[in-house]
């Protein structure tokens, strides 16, 4: 009896302890619940960290010579600026100039890899474009205004990034492609040119593009392009992986502007981009993840130009 009497006051103070414990922690988080009943284990998590340019890409770029010192002069011969074109396939030509040191777009049929041209229709993923002699076709465009963006790349898809490499144009197609129709992967190198019903020599490099339109961008205002990364990365192809993008109108922090990049990965924090150059990101864990640039004014701001400023991709690693 004694015993239990002393007890009494002590169990009471625990319960009312646990009592209190289990309110307070109730409150604090939102998932609470589920960190008390779950037993799995948590998916593994992701740490990306900001590596220098791999020791490949040095090889390869001495390998190339004087070549990434070149300065290519991109120009959009066609579609013509401000272009109607009747149909929904777009031819598009370009025009190569400048100080190239070599550079020359090709594809090795070897490696399958060489220097080529980004394509971009309005704010879809680019097309790589490698053989500059014949019209790279996009197909099944949508009738309506539309934005064209061309820029040289080296094989690992980092861009030039001197003057003149960028070149925007904006084209109406009427009639147009068909929107229901499912965005197709095959490059180029099987899809028959329906335009035409005589012998073509050889089917061209194109592609069945998404239904997309023109934004409203305005040339004279800053304009990030998003690059890469892109599609699926494979292998050593995945780690690390490169952010690349183009910039007009401005100059980042780095570089005596104002303006940053705001990269985000999946839900990860926000990261900045104050130089105009790649970044290489190791550490990615298989599966689809999300890239989301931005560009940024100098109160931190996205600045609006299009839409095209904000540009979120889902890629896909397997390693
Ligand atoms: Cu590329």
């Amino acid at each position: 009896m004694v015993r239990n009497r002393n007890l009494l006051p002590l169990s009471l103070a625990l319960a009312i302890f646990a009592l209190l414990f289990a309110s307070c922690s109730a409150g604090n988080s939102d998932n609470a619940s589920t960190t008390a009943t779950s037993t799995v284990t948590p998916p593994p998590t992701q740490t990306l960290k900001l590596v220098p340019r791999p020791q490949k890409i040095l090889d390869l770029m001495k390998a190339r010579g004087e070549q990434d010192e070149a300065k290519p002069i991109l120009k959009i011969v066609s579609p013509a600026k401000d272009a109607v074109i009747n149909g929904s396939t777009v031819e598009v030509k370009l025009n190569l100039s400048g100080d190239l040191k070599g550079y020359m777009p090709h594809k090795d049929p070897a490696t399958g890899k060489g220097n080529h041209i980004h394509v971009i229709l309005d704010n879809q993923p680019y097309e790589a474009y490698y053989e500059l002699g014949q019209p790279f076709e996009l197909r099944n465009v949508v009738a309506g205004k539309h934005t064209l963006r061309v820029f040289p790349s080296r094989p690992w898809h980092e861009s030039y990034k001197n003057d003149g490499a960028f070149q925007m144009a904006t084209f109406t197609v009427k009639g147009g492609g068909d929107a229901s129709k499912p965005t197709t992967t095959n490059n180029g190198q099987t899809v028959a040119n329906n335009n035409s019903a005589t012998n073509q020599p050889a089917p061209r490099e194109g592609k069945d593009v998404s239904a997309s339109t023109a934004g409203d961008v305005d040339p004279s205002k800053p304009l990030l392009t998003y690059s890469r990364p892109k599609g699926e990365y494979k292998g050593e192809d995945a780690d690390p992986i490169m952010i690349d993008f183009w910039l007009n109108g401005t100059k980042l922090k780095g570089d005596g502007g104002e303006y940053r990049v705001r990269y985000i990965i999946d839900d990860d924090d926000a990261k900045y981009i104050d130089k105009w150059e790649p970044i290489w990101l190791s550490g990615w864990i298989n599966g689809k993840h999300t890239v989301r640039l931005e560009l940024l004014d100098k109160d931190g701001k996205p600045v609006e130009n299009g839409g095209y400023n904000t540009t979120s991709r889902e890629i896909t690693v397997v390693k």
